[in-house]
């Protein structure tokens, strides 16, 4: 019966997963959804993952690992890298939990890719997968390379940590693959970061995370990733424990701004706003929006005041949603072009 309510559940969930359009992201990768269980695991039985880390340091193979399965995600070639973002959802019974999984390229591959100035433009896209957030963001570092200051791993990582802010790492554990690799170098994980601690920047890597790291290796036979894997999001739950959340991104916006922001939308859009409500992103299905709208239409009687309810629900569903690029991004769909102009002041 139980299997039932919970498979039932998920059959739900599976025609609320947001279309395509709504996220505004074009999946490349697959998304399987099964079956949810003990939501005591993580909340809603849910645990939401990404993957960071340098050029074919094992990033997919990891993801691999986490979801005990072969195949998830594409194991990169000699001759050829992953240059697209991979996303992967799917129930793991080991886990007794539905995983989610965003397996991006290295930033270094992703500029070559897409050759967008900004080298991490492009996963702010698939943050939306994540939403509300991932529960923690796995940085991946090949034990088997060398640790130097000018080493691409570090520079990478700072680059990361610029471009996503402080809060990242709180929500931060490093996986260092390869272990199978070093084993015979170094008797115990230990003593294998007692060696690299000598270097500074992986030393301030480490201190930043507060100590938070993991060995894998994705050699090994199933059974034992499996078991690696276990050991893995265990960690991952201690640290959603800890840190009571998730890493929220985009940042959310300063309640002041969003309420002046709120304030032109609603003064000044004129016939047309529906759409611009339609448009907003977050919405759990389009019944659901049109419900939003019928319901301001019938509860207020100026227009202005519609838009402003409309907003505020918005806010308050959707909340990780709410931004000033979503919202410009949105009167851009709607080609309001005038308001974007007005609202392009708060963009400093
Ligand atoms: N020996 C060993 N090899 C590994 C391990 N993890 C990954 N590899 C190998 O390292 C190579 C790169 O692995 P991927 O998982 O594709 O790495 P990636 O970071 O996803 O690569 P890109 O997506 O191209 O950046 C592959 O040949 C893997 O088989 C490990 O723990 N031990
Ligand atoms: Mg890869």
């Amino acid at each position: 019966m139980l299997f039932l309510v919970s498979k039932f559940r998920s059959t739900l969930e599976i025609l609320q997963l947001k279309s395509e359009s709504q996220l505004g992201i074009k999946f490349r990768g697959f998304i399987s959804c099964f079956i949810v269980s003990d939501p005591e695991v993580f909340p809603g039985g849910r645990c939401r993952l990404l993957l960071l880390g340098s050029n074919y340091c094992g990033k997919s193979s990891v993801g691999n690992t986490i979801m005990c399965k072969p195949d998830v995600f594409p194991v990169a070639s000699v001759s050829s890298g992953s240059n697209r973002v991979n996303v992967n959802e799917k129930f793991v019974v080991d886990h007794s939990c539905r995983l989610t999984v965003v397996d991006p390229p290295s930033p270094n591959n992703m500029r070559s890719a897409y050759g967008v100035p900004d080298i991490l433009l492009d996963l702010n896209r698939f943050m939306g997968v994540l939403h509300p957030g991932p529960h923690a963001v796995l940085y991946c570092l090949s034990s088997a390379r060398r640790f130097t200051p000018e080493d691409a791993q570090a520079r990478e990582y700072q680059q990361v940590k610029e471009h996503f802010g402080e809060d990242l790492v709180k929500h931060m554990i490093i996986v260092f693959t390869h272990w199978d690799r070093m084993g015979e170098y170094f008797p115990t994980p230990e003593s294998f970061i007692n060696e690299i601690q000598r270097v500074d920047s992986m030393k301030a890597l480490l201190e930043d995370v507060d100590g938070r790291y993991v060995m894998l290796n994705n050699k090994a036979d199933w059974p034992d990733r499996i078991q690696q894997s276990k050991r893995l999001v265990a960690e991952v739950k201690k640290l959603v424990e800890k840190s009571g959340g998730v890493f929220r991104w985009p940042p959310p916006e300063p309640e002041d701004l969003i309420t002046r922001v709120f304030f032109e939308l609603s003064t000044k859009m004129g016939s047309g706003w529906r759409d611009f409500i339609s448009f907003l992103p977050g919405w759990s299905s389009r019944e659901r929006m049109l419900a939003v709208i019928d319901q301001a239409r019938e509860d207020e009687k100026t227009v202005s005041n519609q838009i402003n309810a409309c907003l505020i629900v918005w806010s308050k569903e959707c909340p990780n949603y709410v931004s000033l690029r979503n919202i410009l991004e949105t009167l851009e769909k709607c080609n309001m072009r005038n308001l974007q102009m007005v609202l392009q002041k708060y963009s400093v």
